[in-house]
């Protein structure tokens, strides 16, 4: 699909206008399950893109799930085990696995992951702007959207005086930022992300590379802002090394870049067992990834306020109907219709599709 953003989007990797993904059906049971893959265009924030996905979707995923029995949808996750890497291609098959799991049962995809609450706590992420007076105009327009806490991104020339106009013009409020693996041990850089340590930042997101388990290590031990993993945990063997080289304080679950509800239910299990509070980040997802994403953020050990925001803030109209919405308070009600419970508009749907292929289960 390509759908184009309502505003662009733009983080240390660069600035996107459209949003790229795969939406993945799986047909079983005489229903239907929806997955999206959250690869995007370029391997910035992940080694996949959608062509990569694609291919392995096609190529490798498709013949490991077709026309075969799972008593469960946790068992997809490891059935693709010979597929070294790849998450986000796999997650979106499996995320479709989980949605018709739930539907067959005809319960809601939070029962089947095990959810307990019936409202999540919403946040925004907002990108870096052109100058840091649209990003005071952003900010003041997501709190009085009632948004519970903001995240800016930063990198290297727009962090402490992005962080300074916010605190400065908004007080208290509760603020983060994610750096997207912007910063390194160099002292020029580490000097940065001390200098944020000034302003009460509820953490900052993925200051280094993806790799660098022992430099986070390093650099939390010199900060008193806690760290956030994103990019770094993509597996739950990450996850507890990570914490147990003290990397981070707080992790974010995504599950596309776990490789599924499977992965990401022990990630949360791992962090809860170890006290580690995580949140639900976000893609860029349509209203198709976007409701997954609700439900897994029922769960709970996501004690902090998420990516997960409205609809509006990303695609007019959403390839749902009803968008996503979120209320005054900044939360947004979790679904209980069957799966992830939206309606996908089909005429949106086709309207943004650019490619399309069936698999099949090949008759000998
Ligand atoms: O690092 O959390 C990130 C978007 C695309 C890729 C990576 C990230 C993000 C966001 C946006 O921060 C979260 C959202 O609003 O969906
Ligand atoms: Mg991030």
């Amino acid at each position: 699909m390509k759908l184009p953003l309502v505003h662009f989007f733009e983080t240390s990797f660069g600035r996107i206008h459209d949003k790229h993904c795969i939406i993945v059906r799986v047909d079983g049971g005489g229903l239907t399950g929806y997955g999206e893959c959250v690869a995007e265009q370029d391997p910035y924030y992940s080694a996949e893109t959608n062509e990569t996905a694609w291919h392995i979707v096609t190529s490798f995923v498709a013949p490991r799930v077709i026309g075969v029995d799972f008593a469960h949808p946790r068992d997809v996750f490891p059935a693709l085990k010979a597929i070294r890497g790849h998450n986000m291609a796999k997650a979106a098959v499996e995320m479709a696995a989980w949605d018709l799991y739930a539907r067959l049962r005809g319960e809601p995809l939070h029962a089947a992951l095990g959810g307990v609450r019936g409202r999540i706590a919403s946040g925004v992420s907002i990108g870096i702007q052109d100058s840091l007076g649209d990003l005071e105009a952003k900010v003041e327009r997501e709190l009085a959207a009632g948004y519970q806490r903001i995240k800016i991104k930063i990198k290297p020339g727009w962090d402490v005086a992005a962080v300074e106009t916010v605190r400065r013009r908004f007080g208290s409020i509760p603020l983060m930022v994610d750096a997207n693996a912007a910063y390194t041990m160099d002292t020029p850089s580490v000097d940065r992300l001390k200098r944020l340590d000034d302003y009460q930042l509820m953490m900052i997101e993925q200051p280094l590379d993806y790799g660098d388990i022992t430099d986070h290590a390093e650099l939390q031990s010199r900060l008193t802002t806690p760290i956030c993993l994103d990019e770094s945990i993509t597996s739950v063997s990450a996850a507890r090394d990570a914490i147990a080289a003290g990397a981070c304080r707080i992790i974010n679950i995504k599950p596309g870049r776990m490789g599924g509800f499977g992965p990401s239910l022990e990630l949360h299990d791992l962090c809860a067992r170890r006290g580690i509070p995580v949140w639900h980040g976000g893609m860029l997802e349509s209203g198709i990834g976007r409701a997954a994403n609700i439900h897994l953020a029922s769960l709970p050990n996501f004690t902090l306020p998420g990516d997960i925001a409205a609809s509006r803030r990303y695609f007019d109209p959403d390839l749902i109907d009803p968008p996503i919405e979120a209320a005054a308070d900044g939360t947004i009600g979790v679904p209980d219709g069957p799966g992830i419970s939206v309606s996908i508009r089909e005429d949106r749907l086709d309207r943004a599709t650019i490619r399309r292929e069936v698999c099949e289960h090949a008759t000998v």
